[in-house]
């Protein structure tokens, strides 16, 4: 880039700018049914990880029940996967296969 160029630097400038405001990108956290997982300890999850109250924790538990996967909710990328690790060191915790997997929006 050519430092004397002042429309060169402003464009450098605005695409500067532009990349500083722009929204991070979202990643759903998304948990799979198994035969295994007890439907107590999955509400459980979604209660202490996820913060949902139980009512919705017990209607998230049996969507991804009766279909397989489920959002259980949506976070930039560093709180995605540390709530997909918790996931999976509590279950390992309890002896259960359950799995949280994260996919961008
Ligand atoms: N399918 C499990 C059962 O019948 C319950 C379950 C629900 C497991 C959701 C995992 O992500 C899950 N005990």
């Amino acid at each position: 880039m050519n430092p004397n160029n002042s429309e060169e630097s402003e464009v450098a400038l605005e695409e500067e700018i532009e990349e500083y405001i722009k929204e991070p990108p979202l990643f759903k956290v998304v948990l799979l049914n198994d035969d295994y997982t007890s439907m107590e300890f999955v509400i459980g999850i979604l209660v202490d990880i996820f913060d949902h109250p139980i009512d919705k924790a017990v209607e998230i538990m049996y969507a991804v029940h009766q279909k397989g996967r489920g959002v259980c909710g949506v976070y930039t990328y560093e709180i995605a996967e540390t709530k997909a690790m918790h996931v999976h060191l509590r279950a390992k915790e309890n002896g259960y296969p359950l799995r949280a997997v994260i996919e961008e929006e």
